[in-house]
């Protein structure tokens, strides 16, 4: 039987600094799909906010001069502001320092101390705070301090005060540690894992992170640590408490929490097993490896999916506080729009791949497909319409072969047909470029469509009455399957078109999970002016 639920969830992000453009990227996907889900009728649970009980934040706060919790509860707000700016539609909120998640963290750490998975051993290790996660030396890059260049590290390369071993995404030493402290048995789990991966071959998109996965299993699987003896910040182990628990190992509990202790009282556990982690490839070990194996120990059901984005560079850099080129994508969707953001952040790659952000290509981008390719031809059908005195009427008899798709005639019912099969299908698969391209395409044929039709000037000819009412009626039903589609990527624009088209009703109804009957319908268009333009072409 299908779930009526779905649960969707942003990695929790750190709060040594406030989101940026990369961590909107994560933000704006999970709030397209929990939006298309959610109006297609399930129950949505979407699940943010912030990484708190981790050492970075606490330098951080050292550095500011600020005490940590004031600190925390000061970054938590400009988190939030930042997703409540860019109209991030989540419903759960946690900060990991919250009672709530201590609680659930300290019951499962027992679980799986009970179920003989902790254990204690003295280790010597390197660990980079920038990626608060422990280091081998297969896992660091040498690094020239004079030229700045790095390269493969190998143990012929002679360490001196020139060259350095660093952490490749930080470029900073990491720290050598020698601690007592709690092991999880992760080595336990190889096969757990194997088999999860063959029984789930979408578990983690796309396949080319999935692959790196399996092969990262395939090869050593070492137990990790999960607990700290030298910090004092974080979560206090129930079976010792001189020592604090590793902050991802708090950090993942973060969506089991969320479902055993909801914010409302209740109780939600029939949103877990997660539906979606959003996470990029910096975090899919954490998310496809340990996790799940945490997940089997403490007696929790599986996610589903496990969705991996690439990493982005901004004009061609690195993005880094000291080039100066960090976006604010509150800033840059007040300068531009948000439609801009979402339309050049979801189609301009694949989920999964390495991209260049460059505001010129958003422009460019947003200039030629919603400002020309969209809003021309719901220019022309509004003036024309408006010409025939506004209303356009669903003709059972007459025009029962527009949108009965079934029995569709001619080429471009049969085009749009397809369109709306393919459109979900993508969905569901959370190919949101997909579905954008494929929106996209339509909206050209559309374009032609009414190009060879000519309605400009049939409707000069009185005869041609009938014929240009049916014309206009097609193009404006399908832009109405177009808007439904596109619902989830632009809701406020849509809604905003869908009451100008006299459909007044439909953004409550599409809350309510009504897609499907909407899609269905056929309904009386009723245009009463003529509209300000609603997607104004962007100068560079
Ligand atoms: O890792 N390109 O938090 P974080 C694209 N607290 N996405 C990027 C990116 C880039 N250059 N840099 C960051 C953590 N991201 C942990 C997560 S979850 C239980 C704990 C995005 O603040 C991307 O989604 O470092 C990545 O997974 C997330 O920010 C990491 O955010």
């Amino acid at each position: 039987m299908q779930k009526d639920t779905f649960f969707i969830t942003t990695p929790i992000y750190y709060t040594n600094w406030i989101p940026h453009i990369w961590h909107a990227y994560s933000s704006i996907i999970c709030d397209t799909i929990a939006r298309y889900q959610k109006i297609n009728g399930k129950k949505v649970k979407f699940s943010t906010w912030v990484d708190e009980n981790s050492q970075k934040a606490v330098l951080k706060a050292k550095e500011m001069g600020m005490e940590t919790l004031p600190y925390l509860d000061m970054m938590a707000e400009k988190h939030k502001a930042v997703w409540d700016g860019l109209n991030i539609k989540y419903t759960d909120f946690i900060r990991t320092t919250e009672e709530r998640h201590h609680k659930l963290v300290r019951e499962v750490l027992q679980k799986c101390y009970d179920n003989w998975d902790i254990y204690q051993a003295e280790y010597e290790w390197m660990y980079c705070v920038g990626c608060e996660a422990f280091k081998k030396d297969e896992d660091l890059v040498c690094l020239n301090k004079t030229t700045k260049e790095t390269f493969p590290f190998s143990p012929k390369v002679k360490m001196s005060e020139n060259i350095l071993k660093v952490c490749p995404d930080h470029l900073t030493e990491p720290q050598k540690i020698k601690e007592k402290n709690w092991f999880f048995r992760l080595s336990k789990y190889e096969n757990f894992l194997k088999d999860l991966y063959k029984k789930n071959p979408s578990f983690v998109m796309p396949d080319n992170r999935f692959n790196e996965v399996k092969a990262f299993v395939e090869r050593w699987l070492e137990d990790f640590s999960i607990s700290r003896e030298t910090n004092t910040f974080g979560i206090k182990l129930p079976f010792d408490e001189t020592q604090v628990t590793y902050v991802w190992f708090d950090a993942l509990f973060n969506y089991v929490t969320l479902c055993k202790y909801p914010d409302s009282g209740g109780n939600d556990e029939a949103f877990w097993p997660a539906d979606l982690h959003v996470v990029a490839k910096d975090i899919i070990r954490f998310h496809a490896i340990y996790w799940p194996a945490m997940l089997e120990s403490a007696g929790y059901g599986m996610p589903k999916n496990v969705l991996t984005t690439g990493y982005f560079t901004v004009d061609g850099q690195k993005i880094s506080k000291s080039l100066g080129n960090v976006i604010d994508p509150v800033e840059f969707s007040a300068k531009y729009s948000k439609d801009l953001l979402t339309l050049y952040m979801l189609s301009s790659i694949n989920i999964g791949q390495d991209w260049d952000f460059s505001e010129k290509q958003a422009i460019l981008m947003y200039n030629a497909k919603l400002a020309n390719n969209m809003w021309n031809l719901v220019n022309r059908v509004v003036v024309l319409a408006l010409k025939l005195g506004g209303v356009l009427e669903w003709k059972k008899e007459d025009y029962s072969h527009l949108t009965r798709v079934s029995d569709f005639q001619g080429d471009i019912m049969k085009e749009l047909y397809i369109y709306s099969l393919d459109f979900i299908s993508h969905m569901e698969n959370y190919n949101l470029k997909s579905c954008l391209d494929s929106t996209f395409i339509i909206l050209d044929s559309l374009n032609n469509f009414t190009t060879q039709k000519e309605p400009w000037q049939m409707i000069k000819d009185e005869t041609k009455r009938e014929e240009t009412r049916e014309v206009l009626y097609t193009i404006a039903e399908w832009l109405r399957q177009v808007w439904l589609a596109l619902y989830p990527f632009f809701p406020e624009k849509m809604s905003e078109m869908f009451v100008k088209l006299g459909l007044e009703d439909y953004q409550k109804r599409l809350e309510n999970g009504e897609l499907e009957k909407l899609i269905s319908e056929t309904p009386t268009f009723e245009i009463k002016e003529k509209w300000e333009n609603l997607f104004n072409r962007v100068e560079i």
